[in-house]
């Protein structure tokens, strides 16, 4: 069904014909505009920004480009097309008809998993709010806020799905969206990585990268569900997602880009000069890759885990890519992890495969985080620098699963936790890396102009060139 961009909705769920909920949600728009103009991009709601809008859910063709005023973008509900005949595709209910309704047993674990995806997409708003001031150029001013409208979309997926199908619990749940705020100390957002704050854009790119490729697997994971609307609606958000990882994966290849630049310009490796020099030397571009990484990785919950195994049983969620997997039931299958053994060493543990869901659909998430890092190394490899990036182990950091506060290196040995204290600053960013990469970040907003520690892009947003102004400021 076409996008209708009559209503006051845009939608393509026939929202016209269901007047209630139509009703409903033209309550909840005018808190979510007041939430978007108190808590979205600070000082930028009057600017025009060259934004993409959907104009239709086919995979190509999608969008269409123009100047928009943030608050005036046509947030919508835009569901990916029907499949005729879909089934349940993993789980005991394997190959019975997907459900177009909420089974009354699943509601409230069903409305629980909508919260938690939905809370994540303001809260990364909220996070990001005030990066705008401090832009590297217009290019990645209106990367940001393209970005930023699409978590406010994703939003609105969710609250559509609460709203359509939970009753009155849905809509206060809907509510609660715009009370909970990231970083507050007493209403924070339900997930931790959502409440760290994002106040440079190195972490910006971090976040983009590999946060919003933990939404890409979450959301992948989702659109496999045996409840319809819910596999629908996330399908169409992934079509937006691709978009949120393109700006984090080239922003840090940017990044990369003009180090290296300015290594082989002083031919020195050394943080220090580099530092003299405005760049951001590779050891604290890996201090952030270990300390988002680790972050990330948490969002999966725990490695064993019993709701997951529910999840998968009961078909509310399954894995990313369910029919690329021979085994859809996992009742007879093992899967062996290792866990830390209370002794400061190693042990192997072997589950039922159905208890170990995160864990497989974690794996999933951290081969393609290598991705982009193979990308950097290729940098550094074509200037003749020695440095390699390198994703941190699934051991290093964790608070959730069974390396939950177990002290270990990067590589994942164990250590003492005064070894970790004394070793931070290896690890992480420190309040140094922090505060310099923080100096470095003076708004740059002049068409075409780059910040000094950041490359151009190789190119710039449909067809337009770098230079070009994509951002009206007033
Ligand atoms: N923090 O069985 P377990 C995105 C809790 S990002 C705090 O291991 P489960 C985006 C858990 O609730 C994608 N608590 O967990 C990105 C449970 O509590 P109870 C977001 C945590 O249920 C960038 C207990 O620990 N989407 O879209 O298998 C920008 C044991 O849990 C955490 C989703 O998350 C944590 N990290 O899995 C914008 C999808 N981890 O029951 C947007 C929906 C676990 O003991 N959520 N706990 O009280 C889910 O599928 C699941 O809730 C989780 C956790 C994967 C998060
Ligand atoms: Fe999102
Ligand atoms: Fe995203």
């Amino acid at each position: 069904m076409s996008i209708d961009y009559q209503e006051r909705i845009p939608n393509n769920v026939d929202l016209n014909s269901d007047r209630r909920l139509q009703r409903a949600l033209e309550h909840w728009q005018p808190k979510f505009i007041d939430w978007w103009k108190e808590l979205g991009p600070e000082s930028f709601q009057a600017a025009d920004v060259f934004l993409r809008t959907a104009v239709s859910v086919d995979a190509q063709g999608w969008a269409s480009y123009g100047f928009v005023k943030m608050p005036d973008y046509r947030w919508g509900i835009f569901l990916a097309d029907r499949v005729a005949d879909r089934t349940i595709g993993f789980g005991d209910e394997m190959g019975k008809p997907v459900w177009q309704e909420v089974p009354g047993e699943y509601r409230s674990t069903l409305r629980r998993l909508i919260v938690t995806q939905g809370d994540t997409e303001p809260a990364s708003v909220e996070q990001q709010r005030r990066l705008g001031l401090i832009c590297p150029s217009l290019y990645d001013l209106r990367n940001l806020f393209q970005v930023n409208v699409e978590e406010g979309r994703h939003l609105w997926a969710m609250v559509y799905l609460l709203h359509a199908y939970f009753g009155r619990d849905g809509r206060e749940e809907a509510e609660e969206m715009l009370y909970r705020h990231a970083g507050d100390a007493n209403n924070p957002r339900i997930l931790s990585t959502f409440n760290e704050p994002i106040d440079d854009w190195l972490s910006f790119f971090m976040f983009t990268y590999f946060t919003d490729r933990d939404g890409k697997y979450q959301l992948k994971s989702l659109a496999e569900s045996a409840f319809d609307p819910l596999s629908r609606t996330c399908t169409f958000m992934l079509t937006e997602e691709a978009h949120h990882m393109f700006v984090g994966e080239t922003g840090i290849g940017r990044v990369v880009q003009r180090t290296v630049e300015k290594m082989q310009e002083l031919k020195s490796d050394d943080p220090a000069l580099l530092r003299r020099h405005g760049v951001i030397d590779l050891p604290t571009v890996q201090r952030y890759i270990n300390f988002w990484f680790s972050s990330a990785l948490d969002l999966f919950g725990a490695e064993i885990s019993s709701n997951a195994a529910n999840y998968f049983g009961t078909g509310l969620k399954g894995r990313p890519d369910e029919a690329s997997y021979a085994d859809h039931s996992l009742l007879a299958t093992e899967h062996t992890l290792y866990r830390p053994d209370g002794k400061g060493g190693v042990e192997a543990e072997t589950v039922v495969a159905r208890s170990a869901v995160n864990h497989m659909t974690r794996d999933a998430y951290a081969k393609d985080c290598e991705i982009g890092v193979k990308r950097w190394n290729r940098t550094l490899e074509k200037a003749g620098i020695d440095f390699r990036f390198q994703l941190p182990s699934d051991r290093f950091r964790r608070t959730i699963g069974v390396w939950a506060n177990v002290p270990t290196d990067t590589q994942g040995n164990p250590i003492s936790a005064a070894e970790f204290e004394r070793r931070r600053g290896e690890f992480l960013p420190s309040a140094e890396d922090r505060a310099y990469v923080k100096s470095l970040m003076q708004p740059v907003t002049e068409p075409g102009k780059m910040a000094a520690w950041i490359a151009p892009p190789a190119r710039g947003i449909d067809n337009k060139p770098v230079e070009y102004e994509y951002v009206h400021l007033q």
